[in-house]
């Protein structure tokens, strides 16, 4: 433990907040599991230790919060269920059972269907105390953690798009994209990127563009998946020299099409059905991602007509706008173009957003509120 809780003594319900505020420092780095923290009290209300999930792959918040701590009889305050599963580290419910603590706090009960209740009867059986924290916790930790619970409780994958735009409502002009915001603004984005285990973009941003997709941050390792409408699979033939290749597995890449034939390939193929105007049944897709390819989350980026699309079919569940200060004008691309509306009264709105300003540029993220 470093200093900063040495000495320091908390109730219960302020270690809950501490353990939600350690939690926090994971977002980026460990999903598709979890942001998780854990905080360990004696009977006289002093912190002994505290840890967080830190990354993907490595030790759960209850590993690195008893890490030097070897008392027995102390109370775990945890934001999710312990684990009851032989994952990537041993089972926390068995750590905490081992480590013989004699109560635990907990917020939210783990809806993974590995873990789902498991952790906790764990506990009750070894006789150690539960508590369940009040209902208020589990707001704040269902929002930290909006995808987690999504993905295991609707079994859909959580599209979260991402767009940039003027102040006009423009994305491009003549196919040149880059670069509308600042470049604060893309470190942003690329740790909003961090936080879904996957990318979707239609097939001519590749095309055009060439882009990596993968999170650029400093000291950053974790591994993303790309999705791309593919309706023709055209992309078959035309992937090999793309940045997106070179950085991933050929089936971390998946092409998502409408033909009747699936061609062989070692790409991941995914059959979507699509309307009578040739586009997707977004919903059919949200769950086969996650139903064929366990994708928890989709950062959607793509151009104006995926953009279009994704907004037209009221697919979105959480948007983060960039917008910048610039104007582009009628020769500029746009979304917009894509929707139909007719009147303030049917315009799509955002939900309480929150709104923050990066040097010359402003970000407005929220949900979105489609139907009014
Ligand atoms: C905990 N404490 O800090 C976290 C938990 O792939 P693994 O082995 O890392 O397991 C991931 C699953 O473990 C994840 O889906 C969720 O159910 C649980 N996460 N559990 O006891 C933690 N991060
Ligand atoms: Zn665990």
């Amino acid at each position: 433990m470093d200093g900063i809780a040495q000495g320091l003594k908390l109730t219960v319900d302020k270690a809950l907040v501490f353990a939600l505020q350690l939690a926090e420092k994971g977002k980026g780095f460990v999903e598709p599991n979890p942001c998780v923290g854990c905080v360990l009290l004696d009977d006289d209300s002093n912190v002994l230790g505290y840890g967080f999930h830190q990354k993907f792959g490595e030790g759960h918040a209850e590993v690195n919060a008893f890490k030097d701590v070897n008392k027995e009889g102390l109370t775990a305050v945890v934001t999710l269920e312990p684990c009851s599963h032989e994952g990537k580290t041993g089972p926390c419910a068995d750590l905490l059972i081992s480590k013989k603590i004699k109560k635990l706090v907990y917020i939210d009960d783990d809806p993974n269907p590995k873990v789902s209740g498991t952790g906790i009867k764990k506990l009750k059986e070894a006789g150690i105390e539960v508590i369940k924290a009040d209902e208020s916790y589990s707001k704040i930790n269902r929002m930290l953690n909006a995808k987690f619970f999504y993905f295991h409780e609707n079994k859909k994958t959580f599209f979260h798009a991402k767009w940039a735009q003027t102040l006009d409502g423009k994305m491009s002009i003549n196919g040149e994209s880059k670069w509308i915001t600042n470049e604060k603004s893309r470190q942003y984005a690329h740790f909003l990127r961090a936080q879904s285990d996957s990318v979707l973009v239609g097939k001519n941003t590749i095309l055009n563009d060439n882009p990596s997709l993968n999170p650029r941050l400093p000291n950053y390792t974790k591994e993303n998946k790309v999705i791309i409408l593919d309706p023709s699979l055209e992309l078959l033939t035309r992937l090999e020299d793309t940045k997106v290749r070179s950085l991933r597995n050929s089936k971390d890449i998946v092409l998502v099409h409408k033909l009747d034939k699936e061609p062989e390939t070692d790409f991941s193929l995914l059959k979507v059905s699509t309307d009578t105007n040739g586009n997707f049944n977004l919903n059919e897709l949200q769950k086969s991602l996650a139903s064929d390819y366990s994708i928890q989350s989709a950062f959607i980026e793509g151009g104006a007509k995926t953009m279009g699309l994704f907004l037209k079919s009221h697919i979105i569940d959480f948007a983060s706008v960039f917008i910048a200060s610039k104007i582009l004008g009628k020769n500029g691309e746009s979304y917009s173009n894509e929707l139909d509306l007719n009147s303030l009264k049917t315009s799509f709105s955002f939900l309480s957003p929150v709104i923050r300003t990066i040097d010359s540029d402003t970000v407005l993220e929220g949900q979105i509120n489609f139907i009014n």
